[in-house]
């Protein structure tokens, strides 16, 4: 017997993935895979140039959710009432017959866009994602028209540069001014905080955050500007108006690069520092040093996040924010320009994966923010279309995610509704179904991730073996549709990996195992590209201060049984303050923002004990002179309401944010609340002008004193 062997520590393997989750960040992963075929600590891949080391604490602690004693294992049957939690359980065998049975059922009744596959971004794998698509277009089942978190920032975005994408943002790095703006990257996106920090460390950058309160990422900056919410467009213009006011508009780079700057400067002649004060809630003070700093600082970066445009006016105030960038001129430098996202840049050929060529175009599609009134039958929302009678769900949470959640709940409570939830865990959602099936995680499958923040993509290999029970998103998709009957159709019969390596072949990647050796590809564009030196988007190459709101820009415009959505007669000619929020009035005082958490990542690791106890519970953030107007101490249960419904939370007083303002940070599991009611029970779906969008932080609430 070897005994020196037996006695020596067994060598820690390091296996090479990409992190699943919806984050722009999407991190290059090191993880530690142990003897016993688990897993140890996740950490951030150090010679990856934007992961750079760094991940979140959530993810780091991977371990907790991956080995959970609460995953799910076997296939559940549905042997009580709706949502009454008793369950039989099944063979995978049994499970599909019946899902497949019923699905053939609905088409049958209702024609087959009575079936709606309804999936998002719990896996961002573009494998274990998208395929249910190829299903859905083989079967002609309804449409799926994907607007809850991207479509208005995106069309803010697209609105000016004609492209969804930008400047390098490892460039933040060589910046001397950093703008981070409606994001909270220190806790929904820490690796921009790397790049950040690297400037101010190395070059004395300034870092300026604008949000509407004192959140983890304001803490970090030289200036914070807290604002009210939904008020962005008035703040830049009020800095154009000071650029051109005070000769620091980069005149000759306008003349080059946008459409009307002429224009531009005359629409903005009476949008001074103090009528944006009087919008915005900031001092003229604070409005001028910001208009300074940028104004006199030619490598300044604005890292536009999501945050900001989650309101009424996002779109427009996104478009504003953008267009300051162009006056100022600082897509000429690098370190300067502008980065929201890469989504353009990164484009697969997913033909067979997703089954493009079995698209009908006349079939609907419905609008997933507005989940509630599709499925509670509302004629508007069912675009012309028979009812939903049977749902498919994969990688997503609507029961508590969605906004509008009382109408998303009494649609899945629905007796003649069937819904089968494909599930790690047993989720405000799966708890509503009547098939629960279980579902791997991504270090037990095979996927390819895209950064939507970065420029990277990055393998994710199947690195240890699953539980017994849990199977793939993509062997559900295989499974229904022999079934179905469509398995011989195109994209069908291949295994992810064949899935992938088509993918990286027709993109010039190489194969899957040489991939895997290079574990991510950077695929930035050079500089002149990436800044918009050689034009911008739009067929006349100009930036676009006059947006053209209804018009054919991609990626996201609806499709046509959606059609142009919300009050797009008040979309501004030119960037400025609109009033298509939830502006408050008697009945109503408060706004109120839903704001991520820091251990969360929307309703994912709810379910780890760690997460949950840094977290505490869910409360409220408000003034501490209006909790004093209506008697309420620090703890105390308040409860907040609207014509949507009413929530109960704990009153935390805080007074970084305005008065009138109030959070509600985290989407805790519906059952964290005392009704059995989560936050978005106060969200609204109506969609938001001109292609939709769910508006998270735009919400206009009584709050009073619950006893
Ligand atoms: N820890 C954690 N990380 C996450 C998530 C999470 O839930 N938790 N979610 C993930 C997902 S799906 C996404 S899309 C990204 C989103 O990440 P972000 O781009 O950061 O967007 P949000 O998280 O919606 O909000 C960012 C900030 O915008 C603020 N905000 C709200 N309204 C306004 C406004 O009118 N003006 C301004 N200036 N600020 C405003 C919010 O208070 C918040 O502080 O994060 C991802 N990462
Ligand atoms: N109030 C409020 N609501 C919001 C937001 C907000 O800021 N405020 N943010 C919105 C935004 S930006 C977004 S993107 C949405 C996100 O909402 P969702 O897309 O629903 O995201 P998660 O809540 O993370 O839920 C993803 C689910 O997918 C499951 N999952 C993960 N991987 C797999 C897999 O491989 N297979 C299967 N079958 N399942 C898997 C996870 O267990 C998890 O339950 O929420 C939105 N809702
Ligand atoms: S920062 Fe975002 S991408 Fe990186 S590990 Fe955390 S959740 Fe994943
Ligand atoms: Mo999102």
């Amino acid at each position: 017997m070897n005994h020196h062997a037996s006695i020596a520590p067994a060598k820690l393997r390091i296996g090479h993935s990409a992190c699943p989750h919806d984050c722009p960040s999407t991190c290059a992963l090191d993880v530690e895979l142990l003897p016993d075929g688990r897993i140890g600590r996740v950490h951030g891949a150090r010679d990856n140039s934007y992961t750079a080391g760094v991940i979140c604490a959530k993810v780091a602690r991977y371990a907790d959710r991956i080995h959970h004693p609460d995953r799910l294992l076997k296939p559940l049957v549905r042997a009580g009432g709706k949502g009454e939690g008793i369950w039989k359980e099944a063979s995978w065998e049994a499970a599909l017959d019946l899902v497949a049975e019923k699905f053939v059922k609905a088409e049958e009744k209702d024609g087959s866009e009575a079936v709606w596959p309804y999936y998002y971004a719990g896996t961002m794998g573009l494998v274990q994602r998208d395929g249910i698509n190829r299903l859905r277009h083989a079967k002609k089942y309804s449409g799926f028209f994907d607007t809850i978190c991207t479509n208005l920032a995106w069309t803010g975005w697209v609105m000016g540069t004609g492209s969804l994408r930008g400047a390098d943002p490892r460039e933040i790095a060589k910046s001397d001014c950093v703008v981070i703006w409606g994001t909270n990257a220190v806790v929904t996106q820490v690796n921009v905080m790397t790049h950040a920090i690297r400037a101010r460390k190395e070059r004395g950058a300034k870092i300026v955050v604008i949000d509407i309160y004192d959140n983890a990422t304001v803490k970090q900056a030289d200036l914070g500007l807290i604002l009210r919410p939904g008020t962005d467009g008035a703040l830049a213009c009020a800095a154009m108006h000071v650029l051109f006011r005070d000769g620091l508009a980069d005149r000759v780079y306008l003349e080059r690069y946008t459409d009307d700057p002429v224009g531009l400067e005359w629409h903005l002649r009476d949008k001074t520092p103090e009528w944006a004060s009087a919008i915005t809630g900031l001092s003229v003070e604070e409005i001028e040093t910001f208009a300074r700093l940028v104004g006199t600082t030619p490598k300044t970066f604005f890292r536009l996040g999501y945050g900001f445009a989650r309101q009424r006016n996002g779109a427009p105030n996104m478009h504003a924010a953008l267009s300051l960038v162009a006056v100022v001129g600082s897509w000429q430098h690098e370190g300067g320009g502008a980065f929201h996202s890469n989504s353009g840049i990164l484009k697969f050929n997913t033909e067979l994966l997703e089954g493009g060529r079995l698209r009908d175009p006349n079939i609907r599609y419905l609008d997933q923010s507005r989940i509630g009134p599709v499925l509670t039958g509302r004629a508007e929302a069912l675009n012309g279309g028979p009812p939903v009678t049977a749902l498919l769900i994969q990688n997503t949470n609507p029961a508590n995610v969605a906004p509008e959640q009382r109408l998303v709940k009494q649609g899945l409570l629905r007796d003649d509704l069937f819904t089968c939830v494909h599930e790690q865990f047993m989720t405000d959602t799966a708890k509503l179904a009547d098939v629960v099936l279980p579902a791997t995680m991504f270090l037990e499958h095979d996927d390819i991730y895209k950064g939507g923040g970065n420029q990277h993509v990055t393998l994710g290999p199947k690195l240890v073996e699953p539980p017994v029970g849990p199977r793939t998103n993509h062997f559900v998709i295989e499974e229904l549709a022999k079934r179905l009957g469509v398995a011989d159709r195109p994209g069908f019969g291949l295994t992810e990996r064949d899935h992938i390596e088509i993918m990286l072949e027709k993109k010039g990647l190489g194969s899957f195992d040489s991939f895997r050796e290079q574990r991510w590809a950077d695929l930035q564009p050079e500089f002149e590209t990436a800044h918009f030196l050689k034009g911008f988007g739009h067929a006349d190459g100009k930036f676009r201060f006059r947006p053209d709101w209804t018009g054919t820009v991609a990626p996201n415009r609806p499709p046509r049984s959606i059609g142009i959505q919300g009050d797009v007669a008040h979309l501004p000619e030119f960037p400025d303050h609109v009033d298509l929020i939830e502006v408050p009035d008697a009945e109503h005082p408060f706004r109120l923002a839903t704001s991520p958490a820091r251990n969360f990542l929307n309703s994912t690791f709810t379910e780890t004990p760690v997460s949950r106890q840094k977290e505490g519970r869910p409360e409220l953030l408000i003034h501490p002179d209006d909790a004093a107007t209506m008697g309420v101490a620090d703890g105390d249960r308040v409860e907040l309401g609207n014509r949507r419904g009413e929530v109960v939370l704990h009153a935390r007083l805080f007074s970084g944010l305005k008065h009138g303002v109030v959070v509600a940070e985290g989407i805790w599991p519906n059952s964290a609340h005392e009704r059995g009611e989560g936050i978005n029970v106060l969200t609204g779906s109506d969609a938001a002008a001109p292609y939709g969008g769910a508006a998270f932080h735009d919400n206009k609430v009584w709050v009073r004193a619950a006893g």
